[in-house]
């Protein structure tokens, strides 16, 4: 009996640190995209949940506050990107739900994929 019960409490320990983690890579609860950008076979397309802040279309950059982008290593954070497109600056305003694509181009983080929502 007693026995028992310490693996029960083993078992519950475990389960709950592999949900902590869980939860904190699911803070945008778009849990399949974040499934997939933690797969490297499927992680080359992964589109990220972003909020358009701010759009430069002179200086060519949108400002997002996006989540996690596992490709480039970087956490959920509000800054400004290098749109691939001109058309991009365009397509979206401030304040539009979008999802991104965010690739290292050349040193800089660049949207390479923008799909309103
Ligand atoms: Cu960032």
């Amino acid at each position: 009996m007693k026995k028992s019960m310490m693996l029960s409490a083993v078992l519950v320990a475990a389960t709950g640190a592999s949900g902590t983690a869980f939860a904190d890579d699911m803070s945008g609860m778009k849990m399949s995209d974040d499934a997939m950008s933690h797969t490297p076979a499927s992680g080359n397309t992964a589109m990220t949940d972003a909020v358009v802040r701010h759009v430069d279309a002179s200086g060519g950059t949108i400002t997002l506050k996006h989540g996690a982008l596992a490709n480039v290593g970087m956490p959920a954070m509000t800054m400004a990107f290098k749109a691939k497109d001109a058309a991009m600056l365009k397509e979206v305003k401030e304040g539009d739900n979008v999802k991104v694509r965010v690739e290292n181009v050349d040193g800089a983080l660049t949207i390479v994929k923008l799909a309103k929502q």
